[in-house]
Order: C-alpha cells, then structure tokens, then sequence
C-alpha cells in the first residue's frame, strides 16, 4: 500500500530522529549526574558496561571522550554525544561479528582474524604481544573495552610510523628526537 511506502522512504530519518530524542530526552539527563550539560569520563564509565562485571576500561573511555570533545573542556556536550553512542555501538557490532564463539571475549584467534580484516598483517608471535597487553582481566582473552583500546592503539600507532614511512616499505630510520616525537604524539 501507499502507507508502505512511505514509511520505508521516510522510515529511516524518522526513525533517527526518535533515536536523538530519546537520547537528549531520557537517556542523556540520566548519564548526566552532576546535570553539567557535560558528560564526563566517571559518567560515561557508568552509563557503559563491557558485558562483565569489571568496571568498563577507564582508559579507553577516555580514548574515546578526548576523540569528540571538540573544546577540551574534559568531556562531551550532548551534541557530541551521539558521536560518542554510534562510535561505541559501531564497535559493539565489529565485536560481536568477531567474537564467533560468542564466548564475550576476544582471543588470540578472533583478534587475529579482525585486525587481518582492518588490514593489518602481523606475526602469530605479535598477537600473543597484544593479547598479553591488552587482557586486563587477565583471561588470556580481551574484553570489549580493551578490544576497542587495542584497536585504537594500534591506529595511533600505525598512523605515526607511516607518517616517517614515506616510501611506505615498512621501514623506517629516525634519530632519537624523532622517535621522543613519534612517541610523544601518542603517550
Ligand atoms: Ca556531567
Ligand atoms: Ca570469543
């Protein structure tokens, strides 16, 4: 019918603009503690849950806070918020379709065929270095916050060598201010 239709043309930025709503509505002012306007690192840390009981990666959250808060003040407007949401559900979706055994955790084998599909070509022996870094729980495996702290590393990273690597052979020489430099963009 012609109802049909016109819900499936309008259907998406309806149903987008519900999702904003219902954002800055009900569930903002509820994250919202100290009703700054702002969303802080402590209020986004309890708004979010990794799937286990340990409290969600206090690093990765601030990760992700300095990556949409625009003016430095330390935390995210409303606004930026949504930016914030889809981010972390994106990668709740890229978890999900990695975590094939559903088991809630990332390991060695599901780390290695994610990072592969980003592109990343690194040695068995290199995966078992991220694992170890990255397994806060201390599981052997990594949990959804610290897979998405892995994968941001690994971009910042990966994103200052290939800025030395200009021939882009995979290697690169730097004198030591140059390293203190690379080192610095990401510490
Ligand atoms: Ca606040
Ligand atoms: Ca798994």
């Amino acid at each position: 019918s012609s109802h049909k239709c016109m819900f499936l043309t309008n259907g998406a930025p309806f149903e987008r603009e519900l999702n904003r709503r219902y954002l800055i509505c009900v569930f903002l002012p509820r994250v919202d503690k100290d009703r700054s306007g702002v969303i802080s690192d402590s209020e986004l840390q309890q708004a979010l849950s990794n799937g286990t009981w340990t409290p969600f990666n206090p690093v990765t959250v601030r990760s992700i806070i300095s990556m949409f808060d625009r003016e430095n003040k330390g935390g995210v407007n409303f606004n930026e918020f949504a930016g914030v949401w889809k981010y972390i559900t994106d990668w709740q979706n890229i978890f999900r379709n990695y975590d094939r055994d559903n088991s809630g955790f990332i390991d060695k084998n599901e780390l290695k065929q994610a990072l592969t599909g980003f592109g990343y070509r690194l040695s068995d022996q290199f995966y078992c270095t991220l694992i170890e870094k990255f397994d806060r729980q201390r599981k052997g495996q990594v949990a959804f916050d610290d897979f998405i702290q892995c994968c941001i590393v690994l971009q910042r990273l990966t994103d200052v060598f290939r800025r030395y690597d200009t021939d882009q052979d995979g290697w690169i020489q730097v004198s030591y201010e140059q390293y203190l430099s690379m080192v610095f963009n990401i510490v």
